[in-house]
């Protein structure tokens, strides 16, 4: 039984040790938004983050190129069907304004805002 115990109790912490290597960067401080891009919106899967970090997962779910403009950043182009992450760190709370540079997209509604908090 204490063999038993024991062996369980090693199999448990090899477990554990091994959990934060499977769980990868995101750790309980990192934010990650995923942004769908297409024409001509963007749809966040969160508007409301904390401030610091964040990753934005660019997903262009459309048929033309788009970027992510935000706090002075600019993504690289997302190519049509094509993924992209974007790190940026967010430290000025309030409602942030985000853009895609193509020209005429953000005023055919490729705009929005994100609140920091
Ligand atoms: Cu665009």
């Amino acid at each position: 039984m204490n063999r038993i115990t024991l062996a369980l109790g090693v199999a448990l912490a090899a477990l554990v040790a091994a959990a934060p290597v499977a769980a990868g960067p995101a750790s309980s401080t990192a934010t990650t938004v995923t942004v769908t891009l297409k024409e001509f919106k963007f749809i966040l899967s969160k508007t409301r983050v904390p401030h610091g970090k964040v990753t934005f997962k660019l997903v262009n779910k459309g048929s033309l190129p788009h970027d992510f403009k935000i706090a002075g950043k600019k993504s690289p182009m997302v190519q049509p069907k094509k993924t992209k992450l974007f790190v940026v760190t967010l430290n000025k709370k309030g409602k942030i304004a985000y853009i895609c540079t193509v020209p005429g997209h953000a005023a055919a509604g490729m705009k929005g805002k994100l609140t920091v908090t």
